[in-house]
């Protein structure tokens, strides 16, 4: 018998505290976002199937897993809807849980890459009709991987689903795990223990947890949670009935934007300037779009956007690299962790007038170049909002 937490009714939703999250590179105890209850589940009897379009379906226990080699990879998982809030007060009312910056966790993750599960499966994809009139082109864009979790109902659909693209999940570079431990420790119940997908890059919503099905197939996955929600839908998707229409002909949310947030000052704080030359020490994290990391450069306004200073980034941990924190028996710092879909945290000291009602903004730029806009459009799901990141109403003396 799988031991359940929380409900279908009532499932467990909370964020940390945000002073707390930007106070570490690596985080201890992140978000929880869920659409049922959590299953407390025998890691001993557990096993994950992979099916479909492959030369031999697997059943595969933990233990198999834990014996193919070992990936690690420090990445962000943000949930789709993290920053809502922002999005509601700032521009127009949405649907959804009222997260505010902190349904973000940037963790070390370890487990077998997807890419070699699927290599000792052997995609096999048949050539498709060519009365379906396709050139041949891209014959296998249709291609996706799809993830389930069946060990409970969830609020939407019988079970937990979601999926991403083949060329994604063959991608040795992308990085997509079948994640067993999280910050040295075995992966625990609520973040999906004992094996969950962390798919770096790519909104949380898709990196199932407490994982038992890989399926390769020629759609997306059935799954509400892919076909509905976590999509950017056109402004004109304003209301329920409308956005019906709409849910179908969006494509799925993978990558996430760019992205920062101002932690400290919190809104609305009271805030004291340097005794001596009145600086303010602000501080946040930034996050790269889906693929395109690390993040290059962060600038912080303390005048509303008229002057901006580069803030001092904090790109890895101190502890990557040499040696790090390891458990008895256990070498999860063997090989060295990606760093380019971690988050980064920033800190400056910027010049803010005395007074009341005073604003603090951040823009990151990654890698790439993708940098930050004022505001980012409204969306009917509030989702992957990425305006400046700002903390309002602070009052310095
Ligand atoms: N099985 C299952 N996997 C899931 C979910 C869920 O409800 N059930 N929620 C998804 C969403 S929307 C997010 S943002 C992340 C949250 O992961 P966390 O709870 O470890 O923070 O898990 C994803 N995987
Ligand atoms: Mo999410």
């Amino acid at each position: 018998m799988v031991h359940l937490e929380y409900s279908v009714e009532k499932p467990l939703n909370r964020e940390p505290d945000m002073e707390k999250l930007v106070s570490s590179f690596i985080t201890a105890e992140g978000y929880d976002r869920n659409h049922g209850p959590i299953p407390h589940m025998d890691a001993s009897t557990h096993r994950v199937s992979v099916s479909g379009l492959v030369t031999h379906a697997l059943s595969l226990s933990i233990a198999d897993l834990a014996a193919l080699p070992q990936h690690t990879v420090v990445c962000a998982l943000q949930c789709a809807g993290n920053r809502r809030h922002t999005m509601r007060t700032k521009l127009k009312e949405v649907s959804g849980i009222d997260w505010f910056d902190g349904a973000v966790m940037n963790c070390r993750w370890r487990g077998p890459l997807l890419c070699d599960v699927l290599a000792q499966a052997g995609v096999c994809l048949p050539a498709k009709d060519q009365r379906d009139g396709n050139d041949g082109d891209d014959d296998d864009a249709d291609a996706h991987v799809a993830f389930a979790c069946h060990q409970t109902p969830t609020q939407d659909d019988a079970y937990y689903g979601s999926s991403i693209p083949l060329s994604r999940a063959l991608s040795r570079s992308a990085s997509v795990l079948l994640a067993l431990r999280m910050n040295n420790a075995p992966l625990p119940p609520n973040h999906g223990g004992p094996v969950r997908i962390v798919a770096p890059g790519i909104a949380g919503a898709r990196s199932v947890k407490w994982l038992d099905g890989i399926t390769v197939q020629r759609a997306e996955s059935a799954n509400y949670y892919q076909q509905h929600d976590y999509k950017i839908l056109p402004p004109e998707a304003d209301c329920a009935a409308a956005a019906a229409a709409w849910w179908p002909r969006v494509a799925a949310l993978h990558d996430m934007p760019v992205n920062s947030v101002v932690g400290v000052p919190r809104s609305g704080s009271t805030v004291r300037g340097d005794e001596r030359d009145g600086m303010v020490l602000v501080k946040g994290y930034a996050l790269p779009a889906g693929a395109e990391g690390p993040v290059a450069r962060v600038e912080v306004s303390g005048d509303g956007g008229e002057t901006w200073v580069d803030a001092e980034l904090v790109l890895r941990d101190d502890r990557d690299g040499n040696g790090g924190e390891e458990e008895e028996g256990e070498d999860d710092d063997a090989d060295p962790a990606e760093l380019k879909w971690a988050w980064c945290l920033w800190s400056a000291r910027v010049k803010i007038a005395r007074g009341k009602d005073r604003t603090v903004l951040s823009r990151a730029t990654d890698a790439s170049g993708n940098s930050q806009e004022r505001c980012s459009q409204w969306n009917f799901r509030g989702v992957a909002y990425n305006g400046y990141g700002e903390a309002t109403g602070l009052e310095v003396v």
